[in-house]
């Protein structure tokens, strides 16, 4: 860290974690009863409990000092404040205008945007409705059944995570479906499941550029011309863009493409038309409260004391552990089988905004940034890769995310789930001594030969960290809540980073030398000279199996 007060607060933290590290997890429990009552904090019926992590009261305050060093406050509100936070390409942040219900307007450039998005919002809205109705229907007059969203990276996984997540609020007889690879299976195996005459295709692309999503929606239409005829792509297909002029040249009606903004990042943006899918399927009420699930959480994430302000403590407890304790990668484990996506949504939303090593000023950054984040639905983890994360030699800090009810009938599996999951929190921080296993073995008659050779490798370590996210169900809003508590957590960290979390620019290389090998790959009869040996010999070796 080159900025001082940051890099003093921080070496206050690195002290101080001498400190907290002579006292196990469990002994702060003993020593204070009302630790968990203190080192929660609720939004509504949300809560977010982090006593499990090994740290104090004198923890969070150097994590404060370390957050007011960085002038998070101010850094916040210029966020907010529209203005231009996204300095290498030279944009505002906006997406939270697209969930603003506070009724005041928001500037970017001196304009208020609200008119604009509130308008583009009826309208996709009006359209999903109208599909949901039949008042829109196929070109031979059926009702449409399927929606497929065709869109990759920010243009797919919101709106893909969200609809597994909200399936129980989908309208009957609607299926969502979501194509994003460019291998052709991933088209292939959802087309063959479908009747053309039933299908709506939104094609989800902001630049309306990339290579994915064109090459799928051609697929698509192809498909859907050879069974129907061109005259029913008018019908049967939609778009999501800022680049109007470019789906106009795909065929596509103009009052059926719907627009966004420069100022909303691809993966910030399953608040605006990018979530039409979701609103197809879920319907405009379920789907303006998902957006009031978000806009909570920028009232809180904006008012509240940075002592009581969740996306702030969970920004900053990371901090903790990637800085302080040096913690390389960080779990995200939903109880909730309709979150399965959530962990893969929030690795791009964390390592595509957090993954980076260049300052604001572009100096080189001193200390570690994003961490890895990684993730599968409980319990299902717990049979897979939990061993690592009771026994492995890195500490992999862990969000568990649990509600209190289930969305469905039969309250037996909920009461196994949430043991499972508080369970899971309560293994990693109590672990299990030597002599604790010893005991268990002697109680169970091993000879003390067999208990020498068993013992050790029944030892839990303890004292792994884990917050826990409790909400009471999984409703549309409160999946707006859980998604912008992480949106503005990633913000939080990249403050402390001083890096900028809404670009991208690591994804563009490949992209290049794709363009680039592309021709080579399709056509054999192309000199390989002045490629590496690897990526010659690959091309090489595929001709060759090609025959
Ligand atoms: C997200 C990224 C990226 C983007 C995709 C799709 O923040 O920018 O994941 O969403 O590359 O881009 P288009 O929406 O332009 O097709």
């Amino acid at each position: 860290m080159n900025r001082p007060q940051a890099a003093a607060a921080l070496a206050v933290l690195e002290a101080h974690r001498v400190e907290v590290a002579k006292k196990r997890t469990m002994d702060l429990f003993a020593e204070d009863p009302r630790r968990f009552q203190d080192f929660s904090a609720g939004l509504d019926d949300l809560l977010y409990d982090y006593s499990k992590n090994r740290l104090t009261r004198a923890t969070l305050h150097h994590l404060f000092d370390l957050a007011r060093a960085c002038q998070l406050e101010k850094r916040r509100d210029a966020l907010f404040g529209g203005e231009k936070v996204n300095v290498t390409e030279k944009r505002a942040a906006l997406h939270m205008a697209l969930r603003n219900f506070s009724g005041h307007a928001i500037h970017v450039d001196g304009k208020d945007v609200m008119p604009d998005v509130l308008a583009e919002r009826a309208k996709f809205l009006a359209f999903a409705e109208a599909i949901r109705s039949g008042r829109f229907a196929g070109a031979t007059g059926e009702r449409f059944t399927d929606v497929v969203n065709i869109g990759i990276g920010g243009s797919d996984l919101g709106p893909a995570m969200a609809a597994r997540a909200l399936s129980p609020y989908a309208a009957p007889g609607l299926r969502a479906h979501f194509v994003s690879n460019v291998d052709g299976s991933d088209i292939a195996d959802t087309l063959k499941q479908l009747d053309p005459a039933r299908t709506l295709f939104i094609v989800s692309s902001k630049t309306f550029t990339t290579q994915e999503t064109l090459k799928n929606a051609q697929s698509a239409r192809h498909w859907l011309v050879t069974a129907l005829g061109e005259a029913a792509v008018a019908s049967h297909f939609a778009a999501v863009s800022t680049r109007l002029d470019k789906v106009a040249a795909f065929g596509i009606l103009p009052d059926r493409v719907f627009g966004f903004w420069d100022w909303v990042g691809g993966r910030y943006s399953m608040w605006s038309a990018i979530g039409l899918s979701l609103a197809v399927l879920i319907g405009p009420n379920h789907f303006e409260d998902f957006l009031r699930g978000g806009f909570d959480v920028d009232e809180h994430f904006r008012t509240a004391p940075l002592a009581e302000n969740i996306p702030v403590l969970m920004g900053l407890i990371g901090v903790w552990h990637r800085n302080v304790w040096g913690f390389p990668a960080q779990a995200v484990i939903p109880y909730d089988q309709r979150l399965a996506r959530f962990p893969a949504y929030l690795q791009q939303l964390d390592m595509e905004s957090n993954g980076k090593g260049v300052q604001l000023n572009g100096d080189a950054v001193t200390q570690a940034t994003g961490p890895i984040i990684f993730g599968e639905p409980g319990t299902n983890g717990q049979h897979a890769f939990f061993q690592l994360l009771h026994q492995g030699t890195e500490t992999t800090p862990v969000d568990f995310i649990v509600a209190a009810e289930p969305n469905e009938a039969d309250p037996e599996h909920h009461v196994l789930l949430f043991a499972n999951c508080i369970a899971q929190s309560e293994a990693l921080m109590r672990g299990r001594s030597l002599e604790e296993v010893q005991e268990i073995l002697r109680a169970q008659g091993l000879s003390e030969a067999e208990i020498g050779a068993l013992a050790p490798h029944k030892v839990f370590s303890g004292d792994r960290p884990s917050s826990t996210l409790l909400y009471r169900k999984l409703t549309p809003r409160t999946l707006g809540r859980l998604v912008a508590l992480y949106e503005h957590k990633v913000f939080v960290q990249s403050v402390i980073w001083n890096i900028n979390p809404f670009d991208q620019w690591g994804v563009e290389l490949g992209k290049e030398l794709c363009n680039r090998l592309a021709p080579l790959v399709a056509d054999a009869s192309v000199d390989l000279a002045g490629l590496d040996g690897s990526t010659a010999g690959l091309i090489a070796a595929r001709r060759f199996l090609q025959g």
